[in-house]
């Protein structure tokens, strides 16, 4: 048993305890700054923590979207502090006519599942807890409904929120990082014109060797049939792609491949301007809806032709004729 004035007497020392004990502990950590050399400050900070994170990627998105064609590219997160930390990934910042066309898929490497599978533009996701090491899969196509996409661009950042554990969302305290990284998308024809042949050595379409030719390129991973498709030189002559004006290489352009056609086959005198000219190709007859793809050339050269660099969705250049490659 303890008596009252024993209790007052404990009560007091604990009262005291609680006063002077803070005091005390903020008299340390109040003591002159010089007192502690830079060492001790890291010590501090390490003792703390870190939350910092850091995004590789191999490169921007690899090839172009198309009709049946998606581009994709890689991003590993690496964890570069001593915190564990949630992440959320946006997209942001976007440029172009082509990104609000386009939709976005991604997937945490090795699973099925995607996270997200919906439009660019509206692209926000929290991710959850990091575990090391974390790779996302990035796959951007067009818009089911997208028109008006042919040749455009879509600059966006992908911004990933990274904050503590024990917060359930990011701004809502503790330590935060946040990093980006910006991604360009570009949009192509499935079939283009490639290469424009006007001005062979010597007479124009005398013959095959001598002939003018229109090459085109096929951007996607599938064989695509031109049969009965038509190019036109101008506004009114027009050669039909078939089985004899492809000279026997059919109507058929495989994957990444290409089809010549030959205006000696329907033409025995110069039809492409030996200076300028304008040729268009066309699904078929002569309609604004069924333009696949045109091209205006100027300030044509004998034994030279216009082609893409590179072919299929590079700018136009002059250079050495190269009929099917
Ligand atoms: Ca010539
Ligand atoms: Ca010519
Ligand atoms: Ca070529």
């Amino acid at each position: 048993m303890i008596s009252f004035l024993e209790r007052k007497f404990f009560s007091a020392i604990i009262l005291f305890g609680i006063v002077v004990f803070p005091f005390s502990v903020s008299a340390v950590s109040v003591a002159p700054e010089g007192f502690f050399d830079s060492e001790k400050s890291e010590g501090n900070v390490l003792s703390v923590g870190t939350l910092d994170f850091s995004l590789a990627s191999d490169g921007d998105f690899s090839g172009a979207v198309s009709e049946t064609e998606s581009a994709k590219r890689d991003i590993e997160v690496k964890k570069m502090g001593s915190l564990g930390f949630q992440y959320k990934v946006k997209a942001d910042n976007f440029s172009g006519d082509l990104c609000n066309k386009l939709k976005l898929r991604v997937r945490l490497e090795g699973e099925s599942v995607p996270l997200y599978n919906g439009d660019l533009n509206k692209f926000s996701h929290k991710i959850g807890i990091f575990s090391d090491p974390e790779k996302l899969e990035f796959e951007v196509g067009l818009q089911d409904s997208a028109s008006g996409w042919e040749g455009k661009t879509c600059a966006f950042d992908l911004v990933f929120d990274g904050w503590q554990e024990d917060f359930a969302n990011f701004g809502e305290g503790g330590f935060t990082d946040t990093e980006k990284i910006a991604n360009s998308v570009v949009s192509v024809k499935d079939i283009v014109i490639n290469e424009i042949f006007p001005d062979p050595n010597g007479a124009d379409n005398s013959d095959k060797a001598h002939s003018e030719f229109i090459e085109l390129y096929n951007n996607t991973n599938l064989s695509k049939n031109v049969g009965g498709w038509r190019i036109y030189i101008g506004e009114s002559d027009f050669i039909e792609i078939n089985n004899d004006t492809t000279d026997g290489a059919g109507v058929n352009i495989g994957a990444k491949g290409f089809l010549v056609v030959y205006l000696s086959k329907k033409w025995s005198g110069s039809v492409l301007n030996n200076s300028s000219d304008s040729v268009y190709l066309y699904k078929g007859l002569k309609s604004s809806s069924d333009l696949v793809d045109s091209y205006n050339y100027s300030g044509a050269q004998e034994d030279k032709s216009f082609t893409r660099q590179p072919s299929g969705t590079g700018n136009w250049i002059l250079a050495m004729p190269s009929p099917g490659s």
